[in-house]
């Protein structure tokens, strides 16, 4: 019996239920005088190393004290049922911690480190900040060389390999499940569209209106922790 083959394409609204605030309100309190895409560039990190270390770091203890929602959940569920992939613009682990066996990261991980200089991995030790702090010094490597976080900031070119593997799981899907991603960023942005263009069903799943609701074959408006679990039974009815 051939399983569906759904491909799932998620952003920060995934991981709002589990506490992680999203993009458009993750840069709050310390870090509110900087607007997103000057926070997560090489710009400021070649000008502010420990202000953007500081604010890696903050998330990556704020998504290790958090769990999976039912959202990621039954994501991971439907493995039993399908064949799953799950391409994501999140850096957090919460589609991992879910048991999803298959996930690309599209703009890297709060869990990998690496030297700015000769791109050595760090696996070393990481500063334990309970509460937000405005600055802390990056580790430096044994070369001289910074300790980076291994996210992809804005106007840095996306690792290769998972941008191949997403075009690739948008390519091969029965349906393309988008959720809880405004939508803004590129070029993850233009993977809906290129399922579309492909004849694939794309079912999107937010609270809110976004530039893709209209062209969705099916938006589905709730968040992902209330519309995911039962979600996969449901397609057939909601995509015929
Ligand atoms: C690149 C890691 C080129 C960092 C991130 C084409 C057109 C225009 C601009 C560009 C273009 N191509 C490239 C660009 C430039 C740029 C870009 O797109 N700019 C935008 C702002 C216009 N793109 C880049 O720079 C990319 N790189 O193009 O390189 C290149 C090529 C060769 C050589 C050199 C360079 C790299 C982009 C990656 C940046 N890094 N993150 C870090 O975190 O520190 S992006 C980051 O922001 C996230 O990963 C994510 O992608 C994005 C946030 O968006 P969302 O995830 O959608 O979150 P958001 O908060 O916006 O929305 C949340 C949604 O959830 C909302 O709709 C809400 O309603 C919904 N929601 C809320 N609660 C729930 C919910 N849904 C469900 N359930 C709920 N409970
Ligand atoms: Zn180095």
């Amino acid at each position: 019996m051939v399983s569906v083959r759904v491909t799932v394409l998620s952003g920060a609204g995934m991981s709002a239920e589990s506490g992680i605030e999203t993009f458009r309100d993750a840069v709050t309190g310390l870090w509110e005088r900087f607007d997103l895409d000057e926070l997560a560039s090489p710009q400021t990190w070649r000008r502010q190393p420990n202000v953007v270390w500081a604010w890696c770091l903050w998330r990556y203890h704020l998504v290790n004290s958090v769990e999976p929602n039912a959202g990621h959940k039954a994501i991971a569920d439907w493995q039993r049922r399908a064949d799953v992939r799950v391409v994501t613009q999140n850096i957090d682990n919460l589609h991992e911690r879910a048991g999803s066996a298959w996930v690309a990261h599209l703009h890297g991980s709060l869990f990998e480190f690496h030297c700015s200089r000769c791109g050595v991995e760090y696996h070393g030790e990481l500063a334990d900040i309970p509460e937000p702090v405005e600055a802390v010094d990056p580790p430096v490597c044994a070369c001289g060389g910074t300790i980076r976080p291994g996210v992809v900031w804005f106007g840095e070119a996306m690792p290769d390999e998972p941008w191949q593997q997403a075009v690739a799981a948008v390519a091969l899907a029965d349906v393309l499940i988008v959720v809880g991603t405004s939508g803004i960023v590129y070029p993850a942005a233009g993977l809906p569209s290129a399922a579309l263009t492909q004849g694939i069903p794309v079912v999107e799943v937010n609270p809110d209106v976004t530039p893709l609701s209209d062209s969705a074959t099916v938006a589905v408006h709730d968040t992902a922790a209330r519309a995911l679990p039962g979600l996969l039974e449901r397609l057939d009815e909601l995509i015929g």
